[in-house]
């Protein structure tokens, strides 16, 4: 049986859901009794996986896109959920009642959970689809168009999630450390990640690109373990190839429009500035973060002109973005930097010339509060 062929029309909503239900009880065999049962149980499975995700876009996300597009699958849904299938509903008979995965215990984070209800509505579409596809047509491409698009929505409520997560983590961090060449590099930065840093800028100007994606990679995922941001200076492909959480660009690096172009929303862009005006173009372009300096003399870039504390002071007042003072800053001379208004600092030799990365890296994270 065809429930189009039934006296309603399930496109309009205009149905008489008593009437139908007679019928079809009437009417059909056991097995497409089974049938309905099966598809009251997906649509209320779908139904609630999209409303544990719509809830995340509406509390977490505050989109309100999201929510709207979400709101307007389950009402979809809603009109299609016939009593004759709610009748069909046999709690007490059900084998699957009760059974929990060890799967689901892993469950923390918002973005485990919203993957783990789209997959279970997305599951249940696909049962609608396959086992309505004879007997409710209407429903079966309904549930067919809307798993396609929750593939889709899916991808980016994800993106929107982690690209939240790395701002989340980028407005606490308060300390860079900005990585040289060394042969026990992986070794320095997991001593600064255990100590507390939360982000890592890879700064590699020699060797070939394998061995940098090699190296680059291992941090990666190091910093990935610490929840620490990892960024690649320079190479926005490099940063692709790892999956890193942004890059950081100089004033004669990629613009910043082509750089957001390639990285996309989700990813961060970091500038060294040198001036106010640096700081404002940076800022209007939309860079998610600033450098500011150099501060002091700095055997990493030697040669380069000092800005000076007082770029420091102009600077507290010039820009929202979170932004790190950088050059030549040490245990010596950062309570002065933090005098005059630096809340948040970037490191190279310091703490990876220093015989002890961890310490140096926690007395300047205690320093920064
Ligand atoms: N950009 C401005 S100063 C600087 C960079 C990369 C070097 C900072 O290194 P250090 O060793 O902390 O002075
Ligand atoms: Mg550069």
């Amino acid at each position: 049986m065809v429930l189009s062929e039934l006296p309603f029309s399930i496109n309009t909503g205009a149905c008489d859901p008593a009437k139908i239900g007679m019928k079809l009880m009437e009417s059909i065999p056991i097995e497409n009794q089974c049938v309905a049962q099966l598809i009251d149980a997906n649509l209320d499975r779908a139904r609630e996986g999209l409303r544990v995700v719509e809830d995340w876009c509406r509390f977490g996300l505050k989109n309100k896109e999201f929510l709207l597009i979400i709101k307007d699958w389950r009402q979809e849904l809603g009109k299609h959920h016939l009593d004759i299938y709610k009748s069909a509903r046999c709690v007490e008979k059900d084998l699957g009642i009760g059974i929990k995965h060890p799967a689901q215990k892993g469950r923390e984070s918002p973005g485990d959970i919203v993957k783990a209800n789209s997959a279970r509505a997305q599951e249940a579409l696909r049962v609608i689809e396959e086992f309505a596809r004879n007997l409710d047509p209407g429903l079966s491409s309904t549930a067919s168009k809307i798993r396609y698009e929750l593939y889709k929505l899916e991808v980016q409520i994800l993106s929107e999630i982690s690209s939240n997560k790395r701002k989340e983590i980028l407005q606490n961090c308060k300390l860079c450390l900005i990585t040289t060449p060394k042969e026990n590099l992986i070794d320095i930065v997991s001593n600064a990640l255990v100590a507390g840093v939360k982000m890592v800028q890879y700064r590699c100007k020699e060797g070939n690109d394998l061995s940098k994606f090699i190296e680059a990679h291992e941090l990666a995922l190091l910093c990935q373990k610490h929840e620490a941001l990892f960024i690649i200076n320079d190479r926005v492909d490099l940063a692709l190839a790892v999956n890193a959480d942004g890059v950081h660009l100089g004033q004669e690096d990629l613009p910043t429009k082509e750089a957001r172009r390639l990285l996309g929303q989700e990813r961060l862009i970091g500038r060294s500035t040198h001036s106010i005006m640096d700081i404002y173009k940076s800022e209007k372009e939309g860079c998610d973060y600033l450098g500011v300096g150099p501060i002091y003399p700095t055997q990493t870039k030697p040669g380069i002109e000092i800005k000076g504390l007082n770029y420091i002071k102009e600077s507290s007042n010039a820009t929202c973005l979170p932004w790190f003072a950088i050059g030549g800053i040490n245990s010596e001379n950062l309570n002065e930097v933090i005098k005059n208004g630096a809340t948040r600092i970037a490191i190279v030799s310091s703490i990876m010339n220093n015989n002890d990365p961890a310490k140096a890296s926690r007395n300047f994270l205690k320093a920064l509060g």
